[in-house]
């Protein structure tokens, strides 16, 4: 008996180190399940093909390793999509692997037939029909590669079944030579010393910091940056950890719904240094009034972001951790006393505020257990109100402890993207914050979290509501409330005890600390609800079209009647 192509793809995982596959079975992918008995690796069996990838992608955002998911075709492989496209805009590094109907039946509208490579151009980094056994090592090989150098991504591999069936005489590839794919890791040295001296001109300097420091393991050499040339560093949603919050250079997060203090600081600045950024529209905002005084560095690892959305004094692309290494050899000390004189005056005239009363406010939970945690716990989101209240109010201290679909804003990522970061690090606490209408997007996952055992608590913010979306009512249609509100939701505490879970209640102030201290030692799956008025809103919040520094603050409209 020879190798077949399944049992060769089984092999190829193994030696790219993959011990656990999130995936769903079906009848295209039966060969590589039944190989995939014969191995070590751990199969988990999801609720939903789309929480596979989100699992591969919280599992790779802890580790920085590629996570990897299986799924059959056609209806298997388009339930992955959502998934695919959040791990893309987020630079998630996930292999996907889908089953395909046999090579002779492709392009019949065959039973199960899917053009999951067409589908699936646009949302991975690259993908593969495999037309062969024999191909599987190469692909193999290069997949993983793709995925994980460079700007990481995800990486599609169809496999059509008659193709796993098949016999492999190929070896797994030793060596990788692929021409034309060459990710730049230097950056270039004039650009570099451009850069310099514009640090050492800068009376107002900012660093704008994204998830590329995170992906680039950067964060040392951003500290070092940020405190030998004195400057104040802001980070996106994709970036929250990557500078310690506590850090009186700390601006915490800008843009939408950031901290006054950040969007102040953006927009008087005089030099802005973007790493591993986008120039997302969540942080420009009216593109023409962002950073309006300041020039502008911009270092990424992706050439295409480069001058994208805003024009760019000083690019740099490369290696964060490389460049950043190479600049540092040559940063002067420098001290920014009156600037940081200026941050210190707007912090103190424009805090971070919420509604300071006796009523349960979700920020206060999101403080309370940043104290309970020690701010060290992973935490994932899903989308919504509750994102940001996370974002702004749990103060991150450590690199890869915040998950959440920053680019894509997918509902639904948060609860298996728990599951797999819990079991990237099965001594953590997994924090999973939701809100009522995102964790029923993926709350069927809880069998998949009770059966591997995993003790991840979900915060689950209930305000019976869509809440950002009705708060963009609020806003932007006048108050004309439609389709945000649910009067059929099901009981969240006797839900957990469904999945032989604990469910746990906060309806007061006064039990957020003694549950949430309860939930975070109980050592159990675990839910706490936690009641919250469908009147809260997130703010600051930028209104469309104007500049950062016209954001609306607190307490604009909070306790008026929106009814
Ligand atoms: C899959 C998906 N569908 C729709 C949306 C649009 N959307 C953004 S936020 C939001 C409301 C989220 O409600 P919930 O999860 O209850 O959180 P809350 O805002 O109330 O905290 C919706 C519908 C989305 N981001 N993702």
């Amino acid at each position: 008996m020879g190798t077949t192509g399944a049992q060769r793809l089984i092999k190829c995982l193994q030696d790219e180190n993959v011990t656990t596959i999130y995936g769903y079975p079906g009848g295209a992918v039966l060969p590589i399940y039944d190989a995939l008995l014969d191995s070590d690796i751990k199969h988990v069996l999801v609720r939903n093909e789309q929480a596979a990838v989100h699992m591969a992608n919280g599992y790779a955002r802890v580790t920085g390793n590629p996570g990897v998911c299986m799924a059959t075709s056609g209806p298997g492989a388009t339930n992955l999509v959502t998934g695919i496209a959040t791990a893309y805009m987020d630079s998630v590094p996930v292999v996907i692997i889908t089953g395909q109907v046999a090579t002779s039946m492709v392009g019949t509208d065959a039973f199960q037939e899917v053009d999951i490579t067409g589908i699936t151009m646009p949302i991975t980094k690259h993908n593969y029909l495999v037309k062969k056994a024999d191909e599987l090592p190469k692909v193999m090989k290069e997949a993983f590669h793709i995925a994980r150098t460079g700007r990481p991504g995800p990486v599609l591999i169809d496999i059509p079944k008659d193709v796993a069936a098949a016999l492999c005489s190929a070896k797994p590839l030793e060596q990788l030579d692929m021409r034309g794919y060459k990710p730049n890791y230097q950056g270039h040295p004039q650009q570099i010393n451009r850069a310099l001296a514009l640090i050492k001109q800068a009376k107002r300097p900012v660093i704008y910091v994204g998830g590329g420091v995170i992906n680039s393991g950067s964060t040392e050499e951003l500290l070092e940056l940020a405190r030998r040339a004195h400057i104040p560093v802001t980070t996106t949603l994709m970036g929250l950890g990557s500078f310690p919050e506590d850090s009186e250079l700390s601006l915490g997060m800008l843009g939408l719904h950031g901290t006054p203090v950040a969007n102040y600081a953006v927009t008087e600045a005089d030099l802005l240094i973007g790493l591993g950024v986008r120039f997302d529209d969540r942080v420009t905002s009216a593109v023409e009034k962002f950073a309006p005084k300041a020039k502008i560095i911009h270092l990424d690892i992706d050439p295409a972001e480069i001058g994208k959305n805003v024009s760019v004094d000083v690019p740099i692309v490369g290696d964060l951790r490389l460049v950043l290494t190479g600049m540092l050899e040559k940063l002067e000390e420098k001290k920014h006393p009156e600037w940081l004189e200026r941050i210190k005056e707007l912090r103190r005239e424009h805090p971070l505020q919420y509604g300071n009363d006796s009523k349960l406010r979700p920020q206060y939970v999101m403080q309370k257990l940043g104290e309970i945690t020690n701010n060290r716990a992973i935490v994932t989101t899903d989308v919504g109100q509750h994102q940001m209240w996370a974002a702004q109010f749990y103060r991150f201290a450590r690199p890869r402890s915040f998950l959440t679909s920053g680019g894509l804003g997918t509902m639904g990522y948060g609860f298996p993207a728990a599951i797999g970061a819990q079991m990237a690090d099965p001594d953590a606490l997994v924090i999973s914050v939701t809100g009522d209408g995102s964790f029923q997007m993926s709350m069927a996952e809880l069998a998949t979290a009770r059966e591997q055992n995993l003790p991840i608590k979900v915060l689950l913010f209930n305000n019976s509501s869509l809440g950002l979306v009705r708060q963009l009512q609020h806003f932007y249609c006048d108050r004309r409330y439609t389709a945000v509100d649910f009067t059929g939701n099901p009981d969240f505490v006797n839900l957990a005890r469904c999945y032989d879970a604990v469910g746990l209640k906060i309806e007061t102030k006064d039990q957020v600390e003694p549950i949430l201290t309860e939930a975070v030692n109980n050592g159990r799956l675990t839910i706490i609800e936690v009641i919250v008025d469908q009147r809260e809103l997130v703010l600051p919040m930028v209104p469309n079209a104007r500049g950062l520094d016209e954001m609306v603050q607190f307490p604009f409209g909070e306790e008026d009647d929106c009814e």
